[in-house]
C-alpha cells in the first residue's frame, strides 16, 4: 500500500521530486481552500510536509484525520497548533540545521549595519568615490551587544559575537544560570546597556511587538537594532519612525511583519540594510533542511518513529 502525503508547504524541487518517487504526493500549498483540497484524499493521508512560514496549522489539523507526522522545513511554529498536535498524537518534526547560517546573518547584518556595507557598496557603484570619500561607519569589534531570546540562535550569536570581543548581555523568559552572558531583567534594561541589540526570539504563536519604541529608544541614536527572528516581533511603525527621526543609530533587518512587503519609508533610508528573509538561504542548509525533512518522513513509514521532532 502507497502512503499518501501532503504538502501543505512548498518545497524543493529535488525534496518533491525524492516524495513524489518515494509516496503519493497531493501539492497543496497553493491551493485557495485547504481543506476542499485535502478532502478527496483526507482518509488516505498520514504525512504532511511543509515549511516554517505555513507549519502545521488547525485547518490542516482538522482536514486530516489520519495525519501522523509533519515535517516542518525551517525551525518556526508560530502557525503550527502544536496544542491540537500533540492531543491527536501527531508528530511535528523541524529542522535543527539552519542555527549556524542565522547566526552568521546576523552578524553579517550587525557589521554592515556598522560599517554601511550596502552604502558603500551604492557610493561605488554611483561613481561618488570621485567626488571624495565615504563618511565614516562605526566599529563593530569590542561594543556591548544585546540578544533577546537566547535558545539555539541566540547562543550560536553570542558565540560569535564573543569572537568580536563583545560585552554579550540578554534578556529572555525563562533563566539560564548555565550561560555564561549577564542577564538583565527586562528588555528595556538589556537596550539600555546595549550599543547594538539582537532580536533572536522564537515568535510564538500570538506574540506580537516584543521590541516596543521604549526599547528602541533605550537602545538610542548611535544604537543598532538587528532582526533575524521575526517581522512581527516588532513594533514596525515605531521601527520606522525611530529610524527616519534618527532616535535609532542603524539597523539590519531580514525579515519584516507583513513580507514581502517591506514599509516604502525604509527603501529610502541609508541607515538600514536590507535582505529578503534569507537567512537559512545558503545551498549547503537548504540541501541539510530538505535532507532532514526526507528523513523524518522516511523514518516515520519505516516504523523507526521522528527523528527531529518537537518536544
Ligand atoms: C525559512 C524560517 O525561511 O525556519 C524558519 O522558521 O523562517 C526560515 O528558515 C522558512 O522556514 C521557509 O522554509
Amino acid at each position: 500500500m502507497t502512503i499518501e502525503i501532503a504538502a501543505i508547504g512548498a518545497q524543493r524541487p529535488t525534496v518533491l521530486a525524492a516524495l513524489e518517487q518515494e509516496f503519493v504526493l497531493h501539492k497543496v500549498w497553493d491551493a485557495p481552500d485547504l481543506k476542499a483540497a485535502l478532502a478527496p484524499h483526507a482518509e488516505r493521508i498520514r504525512g504532511a510536509v511543509s515549511h516554517g512560514m505555513v507549519g502545521l496549522p488547525t485547518a490542516a489539523i482538522e482536514a486530516l484525520p489520519k495525519l501522523e507526522i509533519c515535517a516542518i522545513n525551517g525551525v518556526g511554529l508560530e502557525t503550527t497548533d502544536l496544542a491540537l498536535a500533540r492531543q491527536r498524537g501527531i508528530a511535528v518534526t523541524i529542522t535543527p540545521v539552519l542555527y549556524d547560517d542565522v547566526a552568521d546573518l546576523a552578524i553579517l547584518l550587525g557589521m554592515a549595519a556598522c560599517r554601511r556595507l550596502a552604502e558603500a557598496d551604492r557610493y561605488v557603484r554611483a561613481g561618488k568615490w570621485l567626488e571624495g570619500r565615504m563618511d565614516l561607519g562605526r566599529k563593530f569589534s569590542g561594543k556591548r551587544a544585546g540578544i533577546m531570546g537566547i535558545g539555539r540562535i541566540g547562543q550560536a550569536v553570542a558565540k560569535r559575537l564573543a569572537a568580536f570581543d563583545m560585552t554579550i548581555g540578554y534578556y529572555d523568559p525563562i533563566a539560564k544560570p548555565d550561560l555564561p552572558y549577564q542577564a538583565y531583567a527586562s528588555p528595556v534594561a538589556l537596550a539600555e546597556a546595549s550599543e547594538l541589540l539582537f532580536l533572536c526570539a522564537a515568535g510564538g504563536a500570538g506574540v506580537r511587538n516584543l521590541v516596543t519604541a521604549e526599547i528602541l529608544d533605550a537602545l538610542g541614536p548611535k544604537g543598532v537594532f538587528v532582526n533575524i527572528a521575526r517581522g512581527w516581533l516588532v513594533d514596525e511603525p515605531a521601527l520606522v519612525s525611530a529610524l527616519l527621526e534618527g532616535r535609532l543609530g542603524a539597523a539590519g533587518l531580514d525579515v519584516f511583519a507583513a513580507e514581502p512587503k517591506v514599509p516604502e519609508a525604509l527603501l529610502g533610508l541609508d541607515n538600514v540594510v536590507l535582505t529578503p528573509h534569507i537567512a537559512s538561504n545558503t545551498a549547503e542548509t537548504m540541501q541539510a533542511m530538505g535532507d532532514c525533512v526526507l528523513a523524518n518522513i522516511r523514518s516515520w513509514f519505516k516504523g523507526e518513529g521522528a527523528l527531529t521532532a518537537v518536544a
